[in-house]
């Protein structure tokens, strides 16, 4: 595995390892799923919900790859030797996460995200602001808004390109 995924992967697990314990388990998705969703004010929301639900999907299809042991935790290198099977499935395993993630950020249905709006999102998750303003700016179009199309792109990407000059993708989480 190039080191540029090595690198987007170590970003990933720390994220993911939401209450920062050192492992990947079922409550760091209901944690983080929460944050996002309370960040939104979805709580009650039918989008909350299916993010919710897509969270755990999510860990479900990850704990089959990744946890080998089978003690319900993933650590890093578990991780490591599990994501990018999870990532050449991006579509079936991974995408609907974000398919879920855009229609929780777009508060107003209307198809754009503003940054605004995607700022929030990705803070929820643990990507400090000043790393995911720019990542969005990266993203956008000259309109100052994402479309789903271009954040499935950049999230396919970030799982799966290792093209060093991508960096719109690569940055996707914050600096590496
Ligand atoms: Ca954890
Ligand atoms: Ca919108």
């Amino acid at each position: 595995m190039s080191e540029l995924l090595n690198q987007k992967y170590a970003r990933l697990f720390s994220l993911l390892d939401a209450n920062g314990d050192g492992v990947i388990a079922e409550d760091d998705f209901t944690l983080m799923a929460g944050r996002c969703i309370a960040a939104v004010g979805g709580e009650q929301s039918v989008k909350g919900q299916a993010y919710a639900a897509e969270m755990a999907n999510y860990w479900q299809a990850l704990r089959e790859s990744a946890d080998t042991d089978g003690d319900g935790r993933i650590d890093k290198e578990e991780f490591r030797a599990a994501v990018r099977h999870v990532s050449d499935n991006f579509d079936t395993l991974i995408g609907p996460l974000y398919e879920a993630g855009f229609r929780l950020a777009d508060h107003d249905d209307d198809g754009w995200v503003g940054k605004e709006d995607f700022v929030t999102v990705l803070t929820a998750i643990g990507v400090p602001a000043h790393d995911a303003g720019p990542a969005f700016d990266s993203l956008a179009g000259p309109d100052g808004q994402l479309t789903r199309d271009q954040l499935m792109s950049a999230a396919g990407g970030y799982y799966r390109d290792d093209d060093p000059a991508n960096t719109t993708s690569h940055l996707l989480f914050g600096a590496l």
